[in-house]
């Protein structure tokens, strides 16, 4: 967790207390999901299975001509129950299972996955269906983090100015990062994450957060245009700052991949005690946090708080040209040195003058060399051709448990599992 993001968290919890937060509770215990459907056929009965695995532990059921929803439930639940090696303990209530761990790790939460078969030759579909499965056990089900995650899903502006072979990467299922096929620039390409956060009181009102990152991968960072003009400028600022050339490399190279992202914090109300509130529509968000470059002294990420926006409501982003930051404003032009290496840089000009070490036409070389390198330079690029939402958005899971064919976000050599944690 970059040292920006951990202090939006923290300002975010400051803020809670300002609230009068008396309580922040762990994540839900248990985890249900329901059988839908019914039995389909008149002369011919659909037959199959409902296959469900609870923290990698599978039952399966067959059902055919007289099974309904609710005996299909029961059927699981029962079977679980009478495992001694399950290590779960399972609960049918009507069409309705509840799972909960029987180890002693009350606030561990697990994956929730079901798999259906059926006659596939006299029907088009299953009889019936699982719903409220969670796949990455976080304790939240696949189906409400895709319909969160969409109402808040950022509307891109991907620079005009992109090479050509640059592109956002379609990532394989491997514990390391790695472009299987390549999308775009446009439209954007998006995996994203949601989590659980927690529970906080607000003035006798229990709320439930969750932390949404949107992710932009892409096979290639082109880095800063690097004329030698440029070159011999950056490297004469740079003395002058006191910078080493390696964190110069930092913002200028160009290099394989390029993990970017921004991240939504939602909340609201609960409807039922210690439950994240299960109606999408009913969250709003109250930051949202931007990257670039991070982890480098160029960093220009940036935590905006939001004021209550409803969900349905979705922030406007750029990703700038080559290095492919993320910006809630237009960035074309934005200096990305830091004010301070600005003023040693030309503070140490001055001090070589005044003590007579360089004379007045190298000093004005160095004042131009330095000028160029700041303000022409090291600059963010974008040139806007319009905006889109990602037209492809795969939920990654956690790293405790990837889904979708995303075990590339365990790769720590691209710094990508770093940000996820
Ligand atoms: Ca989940
Ligand atoms: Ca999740």
């Amino acid at each position: 967790m970059s040292l920006r993001l951990r202090r939006l968290i923290i300002t975010l919890l400051s803020l809670l207390t300002l609230l009068n937060v008396t309580s922040i509770a762990g994540a839900s215990i248990r985890e249900s999901i329901t059988i839908a459907g019914a039995e389909q056929g008149v002369l011919i009965w659909d037959t199959g299975t409902v296959t469900v695995t609870a923290d990698g532990y599978s039952k399966t059921v067959a059902y055919g001509q007289y099974s309904t929803a609710s005996s299909i439930a029961s059927a699981l639940a029962a079977k679980f129950s009478q495992d001694c090696n399950s290590p779960v303990n399972a609960r049918g209530s009507g069409a309705t299972i509840t799972f909960q761990l029987k180890s002693s790790q009350p606030q561990t939460t697990f994956p929730l996955i079901a798999s259906i078969t059926y006659d596939s030759t006299d029907f088009l579909q299953a009889s019936f269906q699982v719903v409220g499965q969670d796949a990455d056990g976080d304790g939240l089900p696949d189906q409400f983090e895709t319909q969160v995650a969409d109402l808040f899903t950022p509307y891109y502006h991907v620079s005009a100015d992109e090479h050509t072979g640059t592109a956002f990467g379609i990532m394989g299922d491997y514990d390391h990062e790695t472009p299987i096929a390549l999308h775009g620039p446009v439209p954007p390409y998006s995996y994203y994450r949601v989590k659980p956060l927690g529970f906080s009181t607000v003035s006798g009102v229990e709320y439930g957060s969750l932390r949404i990152d949107y992710l932009t991968l892409w096979n290639l960072d082109d880095g800063l245009p690097a004329s030698v003009g440029c070159q011999v400028s950056e490297t004469i600022a740079m003395g002058l700052a006191g910078v080493a050339g390696t964190e110069l490399l930092t913002v200028i190279s160009a290099h394989d991949l390029d993990n970017e992202r921004s991240i939504m914090l939602v909340t609201s109300p609960t409807t039922t005690s210690n439950t994240y509130n299960p109606d999408p529509s009913a969250y709003s968000a109250y930051s949202y946090y931007t990257a670039a470059h991070e982890e480098t002294l160029w960093d220009q990420s940036v935590p905006w708080q939001l004021y209550n926006w409803p969900a349905g409501t979705h922030p406007e982003v750029a990703l700038a040209t080559g290095k492919h930051g993320t910006y809630f404003f237009n960035p074309d032009g934005l200096v990305l040195s830091p004010d301070w290496m600005i003023a040693v840089a030309y503070s140490t000009l001055d001090d070589l003058y005044w003590n007579g070490w360089i004379d007045n036409y190298t000093y004005w070389t160095y004042y131009f060399a330095a000028s160029e390198a700041f303000f022409g330079c090291l600059v963010e690029r974008f040139s806007d051709r319009g905006g889109a939402f990602a037209d492809v958005r795969t939920n990654v899971g956690e790293p405790e448990h990837p889904i979708n064919g995303s075990h590339f976000i365990l790769d720590s050599n691209s710094g990508l599992l770093q940000k996820l944690q």
